[in-house]
């Protein structure tokens, strides 16, 4: 009751104040009583003050918690109130696992599965978490968080009273249009220009860092544009994921490179500490573009490469961070290859789980440029395509998202990527 008694406690001298205006008290600092107005001025806008101050004390001692005191309970986030949150159930995936964020439900080895979620508002954006005491992911397990709305699907956030641990090879997957992934973004990147001669590639995807042009296509003809790349965007607050990139232009026939989906997000808050394992993965990389594609009889083709998509977000919050030999990666999906009339062109790679660059497609098509590489680590941007060829353009590489670390003590080893932002 500590705060509340406070509070309370300012009641009886504002409430004294209040009885006392229009006494004795106030006549001795206006010696005659010529003055009315002034008076009935001063003494409305003190009443005005005054019932503000009680307002505001009364509304605080309502909305203080009934159970403040010497046992009470203290957010373990800085992100969320997690008191009063039930954290009473150990949830353990040891297969693989899939969670539908869009209709909460969880699959274990195919088995439909019991759990514990809530909306929980996150730095005051309204989220689903699914809520436990320990997260176990056992040895090898992967748990991949996706939906199926066509306007993007909800991200995952899981908040543990107690642990969360991914054993080694373990992983929670969002890359490549899982969970949280944008589907319409600020800062789009641009499509490549259509031309039965040669398309131009679409342009990559952004978030953290910025997406690549896409090329021009037609080389030797008229050039037709490659889309120019996503602009970057500051960290979400909320939980938002990656962009997608731009599909390439439209060759001959219907032919063209898919767009790559942006990488989802993922939020893990934890209160007794993160652990991860060797060679455990938290991933939310793009995915790659899409190569052109092409038919025969006739040939068709000609088509831009799709841009690859963004990385997404992970943020984690816990005690102790300790990921000495795990990958945590949000990298940029590469571009598509453009098609050729006799070749198609090869899909771009997704974001890597390391900090390598992910390649753009290349060797499909002679006469299609090859994809821009996607953001990692040091080459946060995704790559251009700065040659064209006779047949469509390469598509952009997309950029990296976001890795936000709230910790105290957090251990990391090297296949982090992008460069965490850690707040200690
Ligand atoms: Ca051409
Ligand atoms: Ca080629």
């Amino acid at each position: 009751m500590r705060a509340a008694a406070a509070v309370l406690g300012l009641l009886p001298a504002l409430l004294w104040g209040w009885l006392c205006a229009g006494c004795g008290f106030r006549s001795n600092q206006a010696p005659d009583d010529a003055a009315p107005p002034v008076d009935a001025a001063a003494d409305s806008s003190v009443d005005a003050l005054r019932d503000a101050a009680i307002d505001a004390a009364i509304d605080a001692a309502i909305d203080a918690p009934p159970d403040a005191g010497s046992d009470a309970c203290v957010s373990f986030s800085r992100q969320l109130n997690t008191c009063g949150l039930p954290l009473t159930s150990d949830l353990t995936i040891a297969q693989a696992a899939s969670y539908n964020t869009d209709t909460r439900e969880l699959r274990i080895g195919g088995e439909l599965t019991v759990f514990t979620h809530m909306f929980v508002v996150i730095n005051g954006v309204s989220v689903d978490a699914i809520l436990v005491r320990d997260l176990t992911i056992r040895n090898g397990a992967t748990l991949r968080a996706a939906g199926n709305l066509s306007s993007g699907a909800p991200p995952l956030a899981i908040i543990a009273g107690g642990t969360v641990s991914l054993e080694p090879d373990a992983a929670i997957d969002v890359s490549d249009g899982g969970a949280g992934a944008i589907v319409a973004c600020s800062t789009p990147p641009a499509l490549g220009a259509n031309s039965v001669f040669g398309a131009g590639g679409g342009g990559g995807g952004a978030y953290g860092a910025a997406g690549g042009d896409g090329g021009s296509g037609n080389l030797g003809g008229t050039p037709a544009a490659g889309g120019i790349g996503g602009k970057s965007v500051a960290m979400s607050t909320g939980l938002e994921g990656g962009c997608p990139g731009a599909r390439g232009g439209v060759g001959s026939g219907v032919h063209f490179g898919l767009a790559g989906r942006g990488g989802g997000a993922m939020l893990l808050v934890a209160a007794g500490g993160i652990t991860l394992g060797d060679n455990a993965v938290l991933q939310a990389g793009g995915g790659g573009g899409g190569g052109g594609t092409q038919s025969s009889n006739p040939d068709t083709g000609e088509g831009g490469g799709g841009g690859g998509g963004s990385g997404g977000l992970i943020r984690l919050e816990a005690p102790r961070v300790r990921a000495m030999s795990a990958r945590i990666v949000a990298n940029g999906g590469g571009g598509g290859e453009g098609s050729s009339l006799t070749e198609a062109g090869a899909n771009g790679s997704p974001g890597t789980t390391t900090t390598t660059p992910a390649p753009g497609g290349s060797n499909g098509a002679t006469d299609g440029a090859d994809g821009g590489q996607g953001g990692a680590a040091s080459s946060p941007s995704g790559a251009s395509v700065l040659t064209a060829l006779p047949g469509g353009g390469g598509g952009g590489g997309g950029g990296v998202g976001y890795i936000h670390i709230i910790s105290p003590d957090v251990q990391l080893g090297v296949n982090v990527s992008p460069t965490p932002l850690v707040a200690r």
